[in-house]
């Protein structure tokens, strides 16, 4: 399903999306509805308060979704939305083709593109706690450009046998955007850190669902040695651009190699702290796998959950489109990316045989650690009829993508099972 154009149900819509609903709930005079929509409206004094016009929570859907193109929606309170494989195709990802997570609601500061008082606060186990603008950021720092992936750790979650709770990825809840900010590391050597610090805690300005403001809505973290790597950076722009609402402006911190949720985005302050974060969505079983293997549909004790750090190997075939018609006996182009958690990807493999056989694709170096790495293939099709391309990515211990979901866990995280597109070869 593409966006919806016609939202159906303003009420759970409309506050998310509408600038013009804003408008309107601000306004009181009756008048104000007609000038907002530019036109009369002849029954106006009938709305009932607190009713929101169809046409202004429609307006709303299209403000926040209107640069994505082709986005699968998987639920719009929060805003999920995932990227058909085709639409990956880009070795940088653009804006219209980057996946959207939200655990709760964009902030009002994103929506209207307001960074004037916005401050970056670095404290807990550190000398000197620093409070930084943006303009801090940008000047006192060095600044870095990199490509760097982010994964969702629940990307691949469809696959899972019995299926888990939680937004139903396929394959994607990813994209290698190129982001600017500067590196977390120089920041907090300059806060100086305590021997006691071990972990980064992150925090933003979302509100909760609820919309209790007291409430948070996700603040995850990482250890201070994988931070401290120099590849984790606090980002004001994607692409070249200021970061968007939905992307997290107007600072967002980028932890590649680690699920998603560990880059929080409307970010306003990193307690350090002296152990492992326990903020929203740390802890239970949230980001979370059980710390031996563990038997489909198994109920683990929260005592045996660790922290889902590293993400696996993992692969996607961008071209052809799944359910392309190529020609017998001739060579076709198949391509995509290839990434991995620890930044180590050592070999690509396709199949066009169900897995009798395999042939090395071509590898391209990444631009730079923990971007995604092209990789190529030619493949024939020795006659005609239904084809499948298997995709299995080899990181640098060896370890391989499996051809059926790894190891379950309860809620579904670190799905790395081969991408396989359909391609059937004409005479
Ligand atoms: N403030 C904030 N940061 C957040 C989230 C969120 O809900 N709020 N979601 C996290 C999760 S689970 C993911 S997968 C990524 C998604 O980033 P994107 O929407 O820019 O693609 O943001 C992470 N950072
Ligand atoms: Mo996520």
């Amino acid at each position: 399903m593409l966006v919806d154009p016609n939202p159906t149900d303003p009420q759970s819509r409309g506050d998310q999306y509408s600038s013009s609903r804003r408008a309107f709930m601000k306004t009181t005079g009756l008048t104000a509805l007609g000038a907002l929509l530019g036109m009369a409206v002849p029954f106006e004094r009938n709305l009932p308060a607190g009713i929101i016009p169809v046409a202004l929570a429609q307006d709303t859907g299209m403000d926040l979704m209107s640069g994505k193109k082709g986005l699968v929606v998987l639920g719009d309170r929060p805003l999920n939305a995932e990227v058909p494989a085709h639409l990956l195709d880009d070795d940088i990802t653009p804006y219209e083709h980057l996946f959207v997570r939200m655990n709760g609601l964009v902030p009002q500061t994103a929506l209207d593109q307001n960074a004037e008082n916005w401050t970056l606060t670095i404290d807990g186990e550190v000398e000197n706690p620093l409070e930084l603008t943006i303009d801090d950021l940008k000047s006192r720092f060095e600044n870095v450009t990199s490509r760097l992936v982010i994964e969702c750790g629940g990307n691949g979650r469809a696959f899972f046998q019995p299926g888990t709770s939680g937004n139903q990825w396929t394959v994607g809840a990813v994209g290698c955007p190129e982001w600017t900010g500067v590196r977390l590391s120089d920041v907090l050597k300059e806060a100086g850190l305590k021997k006691t610090a071990v972990y980064t805690g992150h925090y933003s300005n979302d509100v909760h669902l609820s919309g209790d403001e007291e409430k948070e809505v996700i603040s995850r973290g990482a250890p201070i040695a994988k931070v401290m790597e120099g590849d984790t950076i606090i980002a004001w722009a994607m692409n070249g651009e200021p970061l968007s609402a939905l992307h997290g402006f107007p600072l967002r911190v980028i932890v590649p190699g680690y699920p998603a949720s560990a880059s929080q985005k409307y970010l306003n302050r990193i307690w350090i702290r002296d152990k492992e974060h326990d903020g929203a969505k740390m802890t239970g079983d949230s980001y979370r796998l059980p710390a031996y293997p563990v038997a489909p549909g198994t109920e683990v004790p929260e005592s045996d959950m660790v922290v889902l750090t590293n993400m696996p190997i993992k692969s996607i075939v961008t071209f052809p489109e799944t359910g392309t018609e190529v020609k017998a006996r001739e060579q076709v182009e198949v391509r995509g990316h290839a990434w991995c958690g620890k930044g180590n990807v050592a070999t690509m493999h396709v199949s066009v045989d169900f897995g009798q056989t395999w042939q090395e694709a071509t590898l391209e170096p990444a631009a730079n650690r923990f971007a995604w790495q092209r990789w190529r293939a030619n493949v024939t099709l020795p006659q005609h009829g239904y084809y499948e391309v298997w995709a299995r990515a080899t990181d640098g211990d060896g370890i391989s993508q499996p051809p059926l979901s790894p190891v379950w866990n309860p809620r579904g995280y670190a799905n790395n099972i081969q991408h396989r597109i359909a391609l059937v070869a004409t005479a």
